[in-house]
């Protein structure tokens, strides 16, 4: 059975989000060598409504594994840094040309192509500082940039965004699919969840089940993503709706149908569920957060 989220839940989601909006909010005050038009092209997107999943599986995966979520803090924010920097340029017009972004003006409407690349660029580079300065000790930042690299890298998210760049609806299966979602999507999920234990040094059963967890939330979040995208509303989305059936894209509601594509995002959030098994009641935060991923409108 899957199990819902609470209302105390919702209450601790929103105060660890404002931790996680504060944090983000100082690391980008900047000093005087980085040009205003970028400080604010930067602010813009990292500090719009986001609903921050990322680093709260970040925080949450921490605290499952018995340590304060304030030591992974600094890892939190840089995987919402290189999260925003790929919403940045895949709004651009070379890639899926969106207008709107967490229900403002995409940063290259308001700011210009050449800004809103260059914010991007910015904050990829901006993670990797913030983990190297911010997580202790040095050998546990040195494997959650390593991890942090690997999951945005070439075999990862940029492949994934490549393949789905490419991807023809006709000659697709949902395997093609999946494959292209475990990377482009499922690799920032799941390093979220392992950098949260990386932090917490936790021991590898743990690491184990927080990745598995992971990889069948991030699969599930994708699909209810293609959900919404046929069925959702732009209003409380804050993003364009409509567009994958209008680019002839490759999506889980075009390859199996709404019903089953629904479906399958149940069956994979109450695997997903299971698999937290190991951390025992530590992981209660983390099993509500899966059911609001199934169960979001944006
Ligand atoms: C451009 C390098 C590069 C990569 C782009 C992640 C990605 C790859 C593109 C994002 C575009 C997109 C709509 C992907 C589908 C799922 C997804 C990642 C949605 C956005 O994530 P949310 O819903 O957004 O967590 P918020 O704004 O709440 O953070």
């Amino acid at each position: 059975m899957i199990q819902s989220s609470s209302s105390p839940f919702l209450q601790y989601a929103e105060t660890v989000r404002t931790e996680i909006d504060e944090a983000l909010d100082r690391y980008t005050l900047y000093d005087d060598d980085c040009p205003s038009v970028l400080r604010d092209a930067i602010r813009h997107s990292l500090l719009a409504a986001g609903k921050r999943l990322r680093p709260l599986l970040v925080l949450m995966a921490t605290e499952a594994c018995g340590s304060q979520r304030q030591r992974a803090m600094a890892a939190a924010c840089a995987v919402e840094m290189v999260h925003t920097y790929s919403l940045i340029h895949d709004d651009l017009p070379s890639m899926d040309d969106d207008d709107l972004r967490r229900g403002q003006p995409s940063c290259h409407v308001k700011y210009g192509e050449a800004i809103a690349i260059l914010a991007g660029d910015a904050l990829l580079a901006q993670a990797f500082e913030t983990i190297a300065a911010g997580i202790q000790p040095p050998e546990v930042a040195v494997r959650c940039c390593h991890e942090l690299s690997r999951a945005a890298g070439a075999s990862a998210m940029v492949g994934g965004q490549v393949d789905d760049l490419q991807a023809a609806l006709a000659a697709g299966n949902p395997d093609d699919l999946e494959r292209i979602h475990r990377r482009k999507t499922g690799a920032m999920f799941r390093v979220s969840l392992r950098l949260g234990a990386l932090v917490a040094e936790a021991d590898d059963s743990m690491l184990a089940a927080l990745d598995d967890f992971g990889r069948k939330l991030g699969l599930a979040f994708q699909i209810i993503d293609d959900l919404l995208d046929v069925r959702g509303d732009e209003g409380s989305l804050g993003k364009s709706t409509g567009k994958d059936a209008e680019q002839g894209k490759m999506t889980f509601p075009a390859l199996l149908g709404e019903a089953e594509s629904r479906q399958l995002a149940e069956q994979l959030i109450r695997q997903a569920q299971e698999a937290l098994t190991p951390l025992d009641s530590g992981a209660t935060n983390l099993q509500s957060l899966a059911w609001y991923v199934l169960e979001r409108n944006h």
